[in-house]
């Protein structure tokens, strides 16, 4: 089969003449304002919205596709939280209520490792029965399975992927050190024990979508976008890498998705203005003290967060329009991951969730919005593996891995088990024109012989 180079740039034969400014932009590898992210959603072109994804995808990443071979732990689905777009949540006493005891977790931990699994994704629910010593000897206990078995079998040493940012600050309350006048100092308590324990990196869980509307109408009680971002930036402080993801086609509406992706692009700038990233175009955001600014941009109704409350100012250093395929440094956001909502067996079981062609373009949009995100993760276990292979041809240029387990969605009614075979993965892959490339969690390539591997240096 042949893969597909970098595709030279050339004129996009658009029927929509409001493109021809967005692609001169995506060609001079500029920026792109919300106001073009509103005509890229609005324009009928879905094709030419994709080709221009397509443009920057494969500038960053000729060639090739990334997939991993993980293995997805929910280790409590007992939340507090009783969100209203989310199946998996249980309370204490319900039907189908579980939590995994630390000797499953070491079991599962042992499997992963045995199998050649390279990364454990875990997250859960707010559980409010756990002591805080339960999530750092979680931490522990798979590090030390993961090191011996590194030890004895000559493979590099599985990473731990864990706990999104809402779970970070309830681990910040339930060990005792959540002070909200010192919100960030608790984070960087917790953060910097479970990173001596042995985490590497922060999944992009319950960023949903950055506004307060939102927010209350879909997920009042969970953390909102400010403290969110302050687990994310204290994690890039540390030196962990995370993702982020935004779960949209619910009550959010497209502007909002847009501000979300405007807020992640500057947290983004502030991370590698940190890491001494200097690039070739000068950039500000104007007028952006103690918020974003939506002068040029009508949307009024758009509450980014409580007033008074800053988001990420711009760092007046200057940024690349785009960042290289990869970053050396740790400290920085990896991956942005569109979650299209998934309705069935939620609060919001009557909405429809977003249509197909909604999802390419909003992996589409997200590729080009965020410009300084190196990677774009069509989830296959959401967007499905047909899906995903047509998003590695509109912007993606990951699909996740083997996953093996996975309760938080149940698309088309799928079970906890939603295993795929490396096999598969690379014929998804192959079928959509690209090279496989094995990755580990930092992106690093991996040379894999069976279940043995190790990370290319
Ligand atoms: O945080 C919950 C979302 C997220 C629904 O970082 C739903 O590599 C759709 O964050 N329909 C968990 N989405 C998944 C996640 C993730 C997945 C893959 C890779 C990475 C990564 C992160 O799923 C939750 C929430 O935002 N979610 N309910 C639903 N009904």
């Amino acid at each position: 089969m042949t893969t597909l180079d970098a595709r030279p740039s050339r004129p996009l034969p658009t029927s929509d003449r409001r493109l021809y400014s967005i692609r001169d932009k995506v060609e001079a590898g500029e920026r792109l304002s919300l106001e073009d992210g509103m005509t890229l959603y609005e324009t009928p072109d879905i094709w030419g919205v994709m080709e221009l994804a397509q443009l920057v995808r494969d500038r960053l990443h000729p060639g090739v596709a990334y997939y991993n071979v993980n293995r997805h732990l929910n280790y409590s689905n007992i939340c507090a939280l009783s969100c209203k777009f989310c199946e998996f949540h249980r309370k204490k006493g319900d039907e189908g209520a579980y939590t995994y005891s630390l000797n499953e977790i070491a079991a599962e931990a042992k499997k992963s490792c045995e199998n050649g699994a390279t990364e454990m994704h875990i997250v859960g629910g707010l559980q409010p029965y756990l002591p805080w010593e339960y999530y750092v000897d979680m931490v522990r206990t798979i590090r030390g399975i993961a090191d011996d078995h590194a030890a004895a079998s000559g493979s590099s040493p599985l990473h731990i992927k864990a706990f999104t940012a809402v779970e970070v600050v309830h681990l910040a309350k339930i060990a005792k050190r959540y002070k909200r006048d010192s919100r960030r100092e608790s984070i960087r308590g917790v953060l910097t024990e479970l990173k001596e324990a042995g985490l590497g990196s922060l999944p992009g869980g319950g960023a949903e979508v950055f506004d307060d509307r939102v927010h209350d109408t879909a997920f009042k009680g969970k953390i909102r976008s400010d403290e969110w971002l302050d687990v994310h930036l204290v994690a890039h402080e540390l030196g962990l890498n995370t993702n982020a993801t935004m779960l949209y086609g619910h009550v959010d509406n497209r502007r909002e998705r847009l501000v979300h992706m405007e807020i992640l692009r500057r947290s983004q700038d502030q991370a590698l203005a940190r890491l001494g990233w200097e690039g070739t175009e000068a950039r500000r955001h104007e007028g952006t003290e103690g918020g974003i600014s939506l002068a040029q941009f009508d949307a009024p109704e758009i509450t980014l967060t409580r007033p008074g409350v800053s988001l990420p100012t711009a760092n007046p250093s200057s940024l690349r329009a785009s960042v290289p395929s990869s970053l050396p440094a740790q400290g920085h956001y990896q991956a942005i991951i569109p979650l299209p909502f998934f309705p069935d067996g939620s609060d919001l079981e009557h909405l429809a969730g977003p249509s197909g062609i909604e999802n390419y373009r909003t992996q589409a949009i997200a590729r080009l919005m965020l410009d300084n995100f190196p990677h774009v993760k069509a989830f296959w276990i959401m967007q499905t593996l047909p899906m995903s292979q047509l998003m590695l041809q509109s912007g993606a240029d990951d699909i996740d891995g083997t996953v093996v387990w996975y309760d938080i969605t149940h698309v088309g009614g799928a079970s906890t088990h939603q295993e795929v075979t490396v096999s598969s993965l690379h014929k998804a892959i192959r079928e959509a024109g690209y090279e496989p490339v094995e990755r580990d969690t930092v992106y690093r390539r991996v040379q894999r012989d069976g279940a043995k591997w190790r990370v290319e240096s």
